[in-house]
């Protein structure tokens, strides 16, 4: 087994990762940025080692860096967690060829699941349902009204190297193609450097339940079960459970046996995440994507199967055959997760960056929280601002539900804005309680609750605003500085202003 592992990341995630290692004896090595020589990573693990300045690309996304410190430390394995380089298959073959093993897939299976196109075509190769749609990029928009008739409309235009919705586009019909197809397009282009834009049916109100699926070296493939995974925000998860208030045994069963084929048709080793959207009037379920890594919101899968994901990942990168059988697992529990962002929920989610003046963490049966902060902590705007994911564990949904008000009401932070108030009115929702999730459920969530979502342009301006303050409270160390950022104060105080005043 290996004796030291090095984690290529930060925040929470590298706290759990961290946490594993030294439940199985492992001596752990941390790497950190400027921005986080003061962070709970560093301060748990055995070593740490500063690798760059703040901005991820000067210091988290730095291969070479990063591997030059695993040589030097002597650990013998790296795990990426999520994020970061987690999903890039160069950094595996260069952490590879220096003889050290890298805890997840091999490069071939996360190329090969990497593009949208390339993973249906897997798919539908290994006999798994996907969306009616095409599986070659569209080369015009004309190229695109033949499928648009044939599946009929709406429709979705999808870019092949697409995430978070970007270069997504919901289309009602014919007319709108042409302009949605360029805007597409272009925005794929801007945002991943490959315009490739392909067509689907559009699922309307799908709900979005993923499988954990797991596997060695040795050819053993299990399910874990789905995570539902529908609330989300901008494309961004909220809350995650498991079970799925939709799922029963027989369902699971098909889902799970749908993602094992996907899996296998690209030899994947380790921990992955097939992605399904699932209708409700029917049950009928098509292949999204598939992630090749260890997910965020794994922790509601451990809380019901009983299973640590991570301990599980490092056998299996030491070559040990999986430590249960399918038959092993069960899913009598169920499990919320909560995503704890530092953004203003009364305010448009703005960032909310500063000190931690105050930290009160929910205890008490049932409860978890994956943290990456303390009470002093500094939350910076460098990183993903999510500071903990609260996650909760009953014998059903109701009795989880009732944890997680409990929890909720406990939990203290102080000297920032948080998403803590957003959940505790969730948590009281009609339609969360009956289990009615769909991806509609936020927009349905704020009529009820009568508020306005901020334009693009509007969430762009407030940003600048937030990052010219954050800036201005960084850098007012000399004279010279204070003279210069003090105009930049007045701006993103006008800029605030003109949020709070709603004028933007
Ligand atoms: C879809 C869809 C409806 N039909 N695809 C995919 C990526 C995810 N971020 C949004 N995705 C969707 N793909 C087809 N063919 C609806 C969504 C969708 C969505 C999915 C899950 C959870 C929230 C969502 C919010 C808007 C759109």
């Amino acid at each position: 087994m290996f004796k030291k592992i090095l984690i290529a990341n930060r925040g929470e995630i590298a706290c759990r990762v961290i946490r594993a290692c030294r439940d199985m004896k492992i001596k752990t090595v941390a790497v950190y940025s400027e921005a986080d020589k003061d962070a709970l990573h560093v301060r748990m693990a055995d070593e740490a080692y500063f690798i760059g300045a703040p901005p991820s690309n000067e210091s988290y996304l730095r291969r070479e860096k990063i591997i030059e410190v695993a040589k030097k430390s002597g650990a013998e394995a790296i795990h990426p967690g999520y994020g970061f380089l987690s999903e890039n298959a160069e950094f595996v073959r260069e952490v590879t060829k220096e003889g050290i093993t890298f805890i997840g897939p091999s490069p071939e299976a996360m190329e090969a699941m990497g593009g949208k196109i390339s993973a249906r075509k897997i798919a539908i190769k290994a006999g798994v349902p996907v969306v009616p749609g095409t599986t070659e990029p569209l080369k015009s928009a004309e190229d695109a009204l033949n499928p648009a008739k044939e599946f009929g409309f709406p429709v979705m235009l999808k870019a092949s190297a697409g995430g978070g919705g970007k270069g997504m586009r919901f289309v009602e019909n014919e007319q709108d193609l042409k302009n949605a197809f360029e805007a597409a397009k272009s925005e794929a282009l801007a945002s991943f450097g490959d315009s490739a834009v392909y067509i689907e049916k559009a699922i309307v109100r799908p709900r979005h339940i993923e499988i954990q699926i797991f596997s060695d070296k040795h050819s053993n493939y299990v399910h874990l079960g789905e995570r539902e995974c529908s609330i989300q925000r901008r494309h961004q998860k909220v809350i995650e459970e498991c079970p799925s208030p939709i799922n029963d045994a027989a369902l699971r069963q098909e889902m799970g046996e749908c993602a094992i084929k996907v899996a296998k048709a690209v030899d994947y080793v380790g921990a992955g995440t097939v992605e399904f959207l699932v209708s409700d009037l029917d049950k009928s379920f098509y292949f999204l994507e598939m992630n090749t890594r260890l997910q965020v919101e794994h922790p509601v899968t451990e809380l019901v199967t009983g299973i640590d994901l991570v301990r599980e990942q490092i056998l299996v990168a030491d070559g040990a055959e999986l430590s249960f059988l399918q038959e092993d697992i069960s899913w009598e529990n169920h499990a919320i997760e909560c995503r704890v962002y530092a953004e203003d929920s009364e305010n448009n989610f703005l960032p909310s960056p500063g000190k931690i003046t105050r930290l009160r963490v929910p205890q008490g049966n049932g409860v978890r929280d994956d943290g990456g902060i303390y009470e002093g902590a500094e939350v910076t705007i460098y990183y993903d601002p999510m500071i903990s994911k609260l996650a909760v564990q009953g014998r059903n949904r109701q009795e989880a539900i009732d944890r997680l008000r409990r929890a909720l009401r406990e939990y203290e932070v102080g000297g920032i804005k948080t998403t803590l108030p957003f959940f505790r009115e969730i948590v009281e929702d009609e339609e969360f309680i009956a289990g009615k999730l769909d991806t509609g459920f936020i927009e349905r969530f704020n009529e009820r609750k009568k508020v306005k979502e901020l334009t693009e342009k509007q969430i762009d301006l407030a940003l600048i605003a937030a990052v010219l303050a954050f800036n201005d409270r960084q850098e007012s160390t000399t004279e010279e500085k204070k003279q210069s950022t003090h105009q930049l104060s007045r701006w993103a105080q006008s800029g605030r202003l003109a949020l709070l005043e709603n004028r933007l």
